[in-house]
């Protein structure tokens, strides 16, 4: 573990307020996520799913200094994503389970979540498939005028494809307004970073092209909302792209609900040590020391909420064989 920066700095307003709704956000990512796990171990939900637990920092932090109206373009690992940025859970738990309410009508699953009125452009299980496209929503965004920004969310394996490094190097030419957020979970699939490159310095990995680039403690969801702020602030001044290099740990397996047991002792001493690093436990501990005593309380509402719309999701229709054709075509191009 190498993390370097630790930003104390807080957004103005009220900071237990704000922190309160970053440790909701989060806590609401976890129980959802582990709501997925059950439902793919028990085979209801009938897709593979990745999950971000223990990473739930990024999301939140990143989310909290965007507006509805910026986008975000999340991965194959992005329940979390959707949820930070505004999108329903009713409908995240709904196309999971493949049901017509779900949030890309039950076809997409886990891997495949939009929600256009919240600025969730999509989620694409291609890897490093987030970074161009979200160059695009950036482009998007500045061929419409005012202030949106966008952001591509990727992991650490993304780098390893070519075309991140024409994104990045096209965006500070333009001077496009958008983040990069590399979550750097130390693997791709099962291997380790050391295994796959010799520099670990991802957050260096655009200075080539003039993208400027910051390492941030991705398990604080302060530290991840303050470089994010600091990101978002120059691409809506018009000063382009902004790479993070947002430094966490994924707990449970690259896909599907276990903890990745089966990979090794070395993972396992790592997760160890990570654990200590429990995002929601840092934050639930400086809510403690501002003062705040009913965590149980509002941990409580939380699993209700999740409950309640597991299972308003259940209820919902599974798509009959007569829609099997629907979307299929473009019916002005097919003039259908
Ligand atoms: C272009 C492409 N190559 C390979 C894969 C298979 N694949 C899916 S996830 C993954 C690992 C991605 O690692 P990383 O980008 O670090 O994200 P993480 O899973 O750690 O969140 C791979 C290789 C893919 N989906 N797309
Ligand atoms: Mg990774």
């Amino acid at each position: 573990m190498n993390i370097d920066i630790r930003s104390s700095c807080l957004p103005p307003e009220d900071a237990t307020a704000w922190l309160l709704e970053r440790w909701s956000m989060m806590l609401l990512i976890r129980r959802a996520e582990e709501a997925i796990a059950a439902m793919v171990e028990t085979a209801e939900a009938l897709c593979p799913c990745h999950l971000s637990i223990g990473q739930e920092a990024v999301a939140a932090g990143v989310c909290a200094a965007l507006t509805n109206s910026d986008t975000i373009w999340g991965g194959h690992r992005s329940h979390g994503h959707y949820l930070a940025k505004g999108g329903s859970l009713e409908m995240l738990f709904a196309e999971v389970l493949g049901r017509i309410s779900g949030c890309s009508g039950g076809r997409g699953r886990s891997m495949h979540l939009a929600s256009r009125e919240m600025g969730i452009l999509g989620t694409v299980p291609i890897v490093a498939g987030t970074v161009p496209l979200a160059a695009g929503a950036a482009f998007a965004a500045r061929m419409r005028g005012g202030t949106d920004i966008a952001v591509a969310f990727f992991g650490d394996g993304a780098f390893e494809e070519g075309h991140v490094h024409e994104s990045l190097n096209l965006a500070a030419l333009y001077r496009l307004p958008v983040v990069f957020v590399c979550e750097n979970n130390l693997y791709s699939s099962h291997l380790h970073w050391s295994e796959r490159r010799v520099a670990d310095r991802l957050d260096r990995a655009g200075e080539v092209h003039g993208v400027p680039g910051r390492r941030v403690d991705g398990n604080d969801a302060e530290a991840v909302y303050s470089a994010a702020a600091e990101g978002v602030a120059r691409a809506r001044r018009g000063e382009g792209p902004t790479l993070l290099e947002c430094r966490t740990f994924r707990w449970r397996g690259h896909v599907g609900a276990s903890w990745d047991a089966d990979v090794g002792v070395e993972r396992r001493g790592e997760l160890a040590e990570w654990l200590k690093l429990d995002p929601i436990a840092r934050t639930a501990g400086r809510l403690i020391a501002l003062g705040v005593h009913d965590l149980e309380g509002r941990e409580h509402a939380i699993m209700t909420r999740v409950g309640e719309a597991l299972e308003r999701a259940r209820a919902d229709e599974l798509p009959g064989p007569d829609r099997v054709l629907q979307h299929v075509w473009a019916e002005a191009a097919c003039g259908r």
